[in-house]
This record gives C-alpha cells, structure tokens and sequence, in this order.
C-alpha cells in the first residue's frame, strides 16, 4: 500500500508538470475550465475534456458526466448491479453469464460459480455442487501415468495430472459431469454392478462421506458406475437400484454414454475395480493408483482423510 501511494503521488506530480506545461487545448474554455467538476481526477481544461474516456456516452466535459447513475443500474435484471456484476467477474449485460441456466443473481444466492457453467443447482439429487474458485485449466487435463497389468499398460491419470470433465449421465437423467464438484474434494471410484469389492465400497460411502465431512465439509464421492450385470452400460433403473440399495442419498453416481471409451480405463491403474482417484478442488490429482500400486484404492474415510492431510501439508 506504501509503495501504490508513492507510486500515485510521483503520476500525480508528472500530470501536474505537463499541465503546468501550456498542453491545455480546449477550443472554448470556461471560467471554471481548471476545476474538475465532474470529479473523474482530470480538470476540465484537460486536451481530453470533450472525449469520453469511460464511454458512458456523456462526454468528461459534461458536468455530470460520471454520476454513478449505470453502476447503479441492473442493465440485465438479474438482481445485481452493474457494479456488482464488475465486482464479481460477470457480464452485466447478460443475465446468465456463464449460459448454464441460471441467472446470475439467482447463482449467487444459492452457492454456486456465475462464471463456471459446470456449477449450478440441479433439479434432482441433491447433490453437494463445488463453488469453483479456481478453474482448472482444460486444455491441459488428461493422463500422463501408465496402468498396467501384466504385459499390459495403457494411460492413466498419476498425481498431478489435471481430471478431465467426462459426460455422463445420472439416475434422474441429469448431465452431472465431474467439473460440478470443482471447488470441493472429490473421490472418483469406477465400479461395476457386477463387482462385489465394488459393492462393498458404495455400501460404506454414505457414512464414509460423513466422517470425512466433519473435517472437510467440501468432501464427496463420485462414482462411474461403468458396466451393468450384463457389461452394457448402466440405465436409469441401474443406477436407481444401485443407488437404493446402497442408500446413496446425495451422492451421484454416473454412467458413462459408452464404456468402452478410452478414458474409462485412464481412472483404472491396475486392472481392478474399484478403482479410486481423489481429486483437490482444483480438480488435480492428488491421490492415484499408479503412484500406490501396492493400495489399488482409497478404501475407507480415514485413508482419504490422509490423503487430503498429505496434500493440505
Ligand atoms: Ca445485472
Ligand atoms: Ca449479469
Ligand atoms: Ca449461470
Ligand atoms: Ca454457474
């Protein structure tokens, strides 16, 4: 703050010399032409007086040229003013900024990112959506680790890498891809119906989410559920009756459009299900298999309350 101020007096004490200069060109000056009268911090002798600096379509000579009239405005009738909106990053022209449905007052009031279309409140499934205060940046996401089995490798994702933001579907229909938990811890399992260690897992997730979540309140599961009884990928019905039985409440739990898409096997290091990545609230990894090949999975709340300590650390 020290070093702004001096900074400010030194362009202060230049414009002053300049103007001490004889640069002043207005055509007609007036009698109060080395008062500022409409307070934007130049005179109204200034050569710039009958141009628009802030564009607000009255000119700086104007003597009301910067009443805060338009700051006061909510131009988009999304119940925040426009300087509100400037505050906040969002368009003060258009009322959902971030095009995912909801305005961006209504955003605001609920928790949810006006500026991140992945975070917004669904309908169904009452799920805890991240905030998102820092993005991760897609264009880098994706594996840089190897799986492998046997002779066998393949891509997956090892710590570090940036998750990608994969389509899929809920028991309700709803697109809930991974970038809606953006902002909170999320542990990603991919599991099949099929799979009874699987089973296992979902059976202890909801009081698992509510042990972690006494220490970390922006902690929630993920779950892929890739392959049905039958290896086709899970229905609506599949994943209600996934869901029932294992008492999910609040926890979303996905199908994938197609499961033999490549980057099913990139959540997978060993070949096995479950398999389990947690993720930071940035969306990095920060706990995979490929870098604890001897764990295969996170199992239990108090291996994923290590890991976000490891990570915190
Ligand atoms: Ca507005
Ligand atoms: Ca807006
Ligand atoms: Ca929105
Ligand atoms: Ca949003």
């Amino acid at each position: 703050m020290r070093l702004f101020l001096a900074v400010s007096s030194l362009l202060a004490f230049s414009l002053g010399c300049a103007l001490g200069e004889g640069e002043e060109k207005d055509a007609a000056p007036r009698a109060d032409a080395d008062a500022d009268t409409d307070t934007d911090a130049d005179s109204d002798a200034d050569s710039d007086a009958d141009s628009d600096a802030d564009s607000d379509a009255d000119s700086d000579a104007d003597a009301d040229a910067d009443t805060d009239a338009d700051t006061d405005r909510d131009d988009d009738g999304d119940g925040l003013t426009n300087a509100e909106e400037a505050e906040l990053g969002t368009d003060a022209d258009e009322a959902d900024s971030d095009g995912d449905g909801e305005e961006d007052g209504a955003e605001l009031e609920a928790g949810t990112n006006p500026t991140w279309e992945w975070s917004h409140v669904y309908a169904e499934g009452d799920y805890l959506v991240g905030d998102c205060p820092t993005p991760p940046d897609a264009r880098s996401a994706g594996p840089t680790g190897t799986g492998s089995y046997d002779t066998s490798t393949w891509d997956a994702y090892q710590e570090g890498d940036i998750f990608d933001n994969f389509e899929a579907t809920d028991r309700f229909g709803q697109e809930v891809t991974p970038y809606t938990f953006c902002g909170n811890y999320t542990l990603v399992t991919m599991a099949a119906e099929w799979c009874g260690p699987c089973q296992d897992l979902a059976g202890s997730m909801a009081a698992e989410t509510e042990d972690v979540r006494a220490e970390y309140p922006n902690f929630t599961f993920y779950e892929f559920l890739y392959q049905d009884n039958y290896g086709a990928e899970p229905d609506e019905d599949v994943l209600r009756s996934w869901n029932r039985a294992f008492d999910l409440q609040g926890i979303p739990v996905v199908a994938p459009a197609d499961n033999t898409a490549a980057w099913i096997n990139y959540l997978n290091a060993s070949g096995g299900i479950p398999a389990t990545l947690l993720l930071a609230p940035d969306m990095t990894v920060i706990w995979s298999g490929v870098d604890h090949p001897r764990e295969y999975y996170l199992y239990d709340s108090s291996s994923i309350m290590d890991a976000i300590a490891d990570y915190e650390r």
